[in-house]
Parts: C-alpha cells; sequence; structure tokens
C-alpha cells in the first residue's frame, strides 16, 4: 500500500474534515490537490450512485475565472466552440486547445454575472495558460482562481434532494445551467451537472471556511434517501463513456480524438486557440485516431484506472492505447476506453488489449456503453 506525503503544495479541500470522518480511503491527487476516490467499499459506492444518491467531494475541478471589459474577447480565444450566443446562467462543455490543436482541457464554461465566465477545469494548469496569453495580448481582463470548491450530489434521487434544500425550480434547470445563491446564508453556485450520466447537480460552494458547514447540511437532509458520500466513479463513467482528461488521451492528441467533435466549431468566424490546426484535420478528412469503446474477451477482477495506458495491437502493429478496462455488472462484460486508429475501427476489425491479467481480444463499438 501506497501512502501520499501531504504538504502545503498539495491543498487540502474545504470538505476535508467530512471526507476524513465519513471514512475515505483513497485519494488521488489532481490541480495540484487532495481528490477523494474512495470510501472503502467500490461495489457499494457503484450502487448508490445508480440506485440513490452520493455526495462527492469534487474541489479539484478549479475554476479559473475571467474577468474584467475583455472577458469574453478572452474567453472566446481560449475556446475552441463558438460561445456568442451565450447567456448568463448557461454552461457550456468546451475544449481549450493550444496553438497546434491539441486538447489542454475539457473544463465546463460558465457564463455568471458581472462579466465573468468560469472553466471549471480538468487536471492541467489553465490558469497559468490563460494568466499568460492574457498578459501578452494585453486584454484588460483579471485571471484568478476563485475560493470556489464544487460538492457533486450525484444520482436518479439527487434533484429530489436538491428540490427539497433549494425548492421546486431546480427541477427546470436544464443541463450544465446554473443559478447564483445561497443554502442558510453559505453562498453557492447550484448546476445541473456532474461527471456521470446518473442525473445530478453540483453546488460550487463560494466561501471555503464553510465545507464543513455544506457537507453537513446535504448528509443532513439526504438521510431520509440514504444519501451516502462517494466519488467520481470509474465503472459509471466507461459504461458512459466520459472523457478523463489527462488519462485517457495522449498529450498529442485533438479534441477529435477524443470524443468531443460535438463540442467543437472548425466553421465559425470567430477566432481562437489552435482553430487553423483544427480546420486542417477536419479538411484532411478527420482525425487519425477515434474515442471509442472496447468489449473485452473475459472477466476481469481488477476494478481500478490503469497506472499507465498500455497499446493495443493488430497483426503485431500498436493501432491505439487503452485507457481504463472495468467489469461492467449491468452490461455483464468486460469494457473499456481507448484511442485507435481510425481505419481499424472503421474497418470493424479485432483488436489485443494488453490488460493487467494479460493479453486479450476484443472488439471496437461506439461511445457510450449505456
Ligand atoms: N465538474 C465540473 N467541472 C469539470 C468536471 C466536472 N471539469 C472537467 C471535467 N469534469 C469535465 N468533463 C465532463 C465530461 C462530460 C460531462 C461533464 C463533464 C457530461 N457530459 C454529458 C454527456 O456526455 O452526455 C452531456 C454533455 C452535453 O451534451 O453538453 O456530463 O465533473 N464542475
Amino acid at each position: 500500500m501506497n501512502r501520499i506525503t501531504l504538504s502545503p503544495r498539495i491543498r487540502i479541500t474545504p470538505y476535508h474534515a467530512s471526507t476524513a470522518a465519513a471514512g475515505v480511503s483513497d485519494i488521488s491527487v489532481y490541480n495540484q490537490m487532495v481528490m477523494p476516490t474512495s470510501y472503502g467499499d467500490l461495489k457499494a459506492e457503484y450502487d448508490r450512485l445508480i440506485n440513490g444518491v452520493a455526495i462527492w467531494d469534487v474541489s479539484v475541478e478549479r475554476q479559473v475565472q475571467i474577468s474584467g471589459p475583455d472577458a469574453h474577447v478572452a474567453t472566446q480565444y481560449f475556446t475552441a466552440r463558438d460561445i456568442t450566443n451565450m447567456v448568463e446562467g448557461q454552461g457550456k462543455y468546451v475544449a481549450m486547445c493550444d496553438h497546434a490543436g491539441r486538447i489542454l482541457n475539457d473544463p465546463v464554461l460558465m457564463k455568471l454575472s458581472g462579466n465573468r465566465y468560469w472553466f471549471s477545469i480538468a487536471d492541467n494548469n489553465m490558469l497559468l495558460w490563460c494568466k499568460g496569453i492574457a498578459a501578452e495580448r494585453g486584454w484588460d481582463v483579471e485571471v484568478i482562481e476563485p475560493d470556489v470548491s464544487p460538492l457533486a450530489v450525484q444520482g436518479p434521487k439527487a434533484e429530489d434532494l436538491i428540490a427539497e434544500l433549494f425548492g421546486e425550480h431546480v427541477r427546470e434547470l436544464k443541463y450544465f445551467w446554473f443559478t447564483e445563491t445561497e443554502l442558510d446564508g453559505i453562498p453557492l453556485v447550484l448546476c445541473r451537472s456532474g461527471w456521470s450520466k446518473q442525473g445530478g447537480f453540483e453546488l460550487f460552494l463560494q466561501d471555503g471556511s464553510r465545507g464543513d458547514d455544506l457537507w453537513a447540511k446535504i448528509v443532513a437532509a439526504g438521510e431520509k434517501y440514504d444519501i451516502g458520500p462517494g466519488a467520481p466513479n470509474h465503472v459509471e463513467r466507461v459504461e458512459s463513456g466520459l472523457l478523463s482528461f489527462g488519462g485517457d488521451n495522449t498529450p498529442d492528441s485533438n479534441p477529435l480524438e477524443v470524443g468531443m467533435q460535438r463540442y467543437v466549431d472548425t466553421d465559425t468566424d470567430v477566432e481562437y486557440i489552435g482553430k487553423a490546426a483544427l480546420q486542417a484535420v477536419v479538411a484532411a478528412g478527420g482525425p487519425e485516431r477515434l474515442f471509442v469503446g472496447v468489449n473485452v474477451a473475459g472477466d476481469l477482477t481488477e476494478a481500478w484506472p490503469l497506472p499507465v495506458r498500455t497499446p493495443i495491437m493488430q497483426d503485431g502493429q500498436q493501432v491505439g492505447t487503452l485507457a481504463a478496462i472495468v467489469h461492467s455488472h449491468r452490461l455483464g462484460r468486460t469494457i473499456g476506453l481507448a484511442q485507435i486508429s481510425r481505419a481499424v475501427v472503421e474497418a470493424g476489425t479485432m483488436v489485443d488489449v494488453q490488460t493487467p491479467e494479460g493479453p486479450r481480444p476484443a472488439t471496437t463499438q461506439q461511445l457510450p456503453f449505456l
């Protein structure tokens, strides 16, 4: 068993004491911050997410806030999607790319009151990127990481619980839309979002001194729904085909190679970093690799993410990389997420994947599985 040595360099979250009291057993590090990944019973955590309601400390989804007179111009330039028509209270799933069109992040972008935007980021230092480019461009913007720490409430019973706490109007919120609100004086942004397809909300706490208060209020109200602690669920996310940025992609992947083609605009007049490179990929007929599911022969006992991506082979040649492999109880088979050569995917031919339990034959399929 390995342990992680904590120091001020690896930040703890505003819910740290609550997660410890709830029995957190495993953590990862993400955006230089502690991310709880299990409370010791992965099967129970999965069942709670599929059938009930779970509370997750996802403070590690940090916000990069862009505000000021040039906020829209700057935010658009960082975003490989046309955000011209975005309105206050709306969120969108977007890609941020470098100048070669390689994906740097897959945040949820939110447009807040007062000419402010939040990139709710995956694991990569976008604060540094945005600050550097804004300064070089001479834009009149402030780029900061505000005191904001999301708490996810996920599962089919999440909506009833959130409606009880915040009112029936929350049922009308569309996906990724949000309201700036409070709970007994705790300031937060309530968004219909979260890294699962089981439904739910994220409460973006805006005062890091109130984390344990907020956790306690959710757990007290959730008692009658049998709420329990959990974390972004590795099995459910594979079944749902949700991208884990940094894990699923290779460092040179463009967003079309990680399943984000629906969220990338190349036929647009707006300017953004990487646009020319992505237009060239489209003009060439599409990306070289696709993000797909694999159906793997045989059962598997291992339930954790792979420590490294493993090669996917065909006829002795590497044709892709496997990022995740799990046993799905709902599907009754072993499934994985992979980046595989488009030619191989389109031919529909068998591949060989390296699993923690040896090599196995596999077929490819479109995502999601469920
Ligand atoms: N919460 C917050 N920020 C985040 C994440 C989060 N930032 C990084 C990362 N996680 C973003 N990743 C995703 C990926 C997919 C979805 C949500 C966050 C998702 N997708 C839906 C789907 O695929 O069906 C809907 C997408 C759509 O149609 O627009 O839910 O977890 N705060």
